[in-house]
């Protein structure tokens, strides 16, 4: 069986948990604690050495790093893929965009957020450029959702679920998306899209285990 190694609190995390919800796939579920520094044990930094959830462990042992590329293995073949050479072109540019112009920037500010007092001086300086730069990412979505239900095109996919991941809970980390309702009518969409789940939606309990 498959077994993702993943903390509840990660949109990175969340994006395979929801793909592999929508592909109905059962797997073991790992939890790895990335404040304690879990992720950074020997045991862990063989799986992935750069030392970061999400991680898939494939049944031979196999380990795959890095939450697009998990989705876009997952999703191959499925309904989820895109079809031709095009939308897969334009699947990867919002992947991309994902993590340079949106991940940096929307989910650190909710995980510096998460850590409240004790974000340390020289990062809790960088909030405000981060922020304007997070709002140019939610600017470039807005103007492109405003004329298309999903992110290519008509049909979700796998661009809408990496996207999707961090930008619903945008509000934790201080982005007001009141001004964005481009965004939000597509959030509405994501999360109306049969076989949903809710980021704090784990698998159930008999696949959940403690990391070894
Ligand atoms: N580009 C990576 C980013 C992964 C990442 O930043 N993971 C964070 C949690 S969201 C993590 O494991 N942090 C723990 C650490 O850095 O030790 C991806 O998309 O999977």
């Amino acid at each position: 069986m498959l077994r993702l190694y993943d903390d509840p609190i990660s949109g990175n995390g969340y994006k395979v948990r929801l793909l592999l919800a929508h592909l109905g796939r059962r797997y073991d579920y790992r939890r790895v604690d990335i404040v304690t520094g879990e992720t950074r044990t020997p045991d862990f930094l063989r799986r992935n050495p750069n030392g970061r959830i999400p991680v898939l462990e494939f049944e031979d042992g196999r380990c795959l790093a890095e939450s697009n590329a998990i989705l876009w293995y997952l999703a191959e073949d499925s309904d989820f893929a895109p079809g031709d050479r095009w939308t897969r072109a334009q699947t990867l540019q919002w992947m991309f965009f994902e993590q340079y112009s949106h991940e940096p920037y929307i989910a650190v500010l909710r995980f510096w957020a998460h850590l409240g007092d004790q974000l340390p001086p020289a990062q809790a300086a960088q909030v405000p450029e981060r922020q304007a730069k997070g709002y140019q990412a939610l600017d470039v979505m807005e103007r492109h959702l405003d004329a298309t239900p999903f992110l290519v095109g008509e049909n979700f996919g796998v661009a809408d679920i990496a996207l999707y991941a961090y930008t619903h809970v945008a509000h934790e980390g201080g982005f007001d998306l009141s001004g964005y309702p481009a965004v939000r009518a597509w959030l509405s969409r994501v999360m109306e899209q049969p076989g949903h789940i809710a980021m704090n939606e784990l698998p159930k309990a008999s696949a959940v285990s403690a990391a070894e």
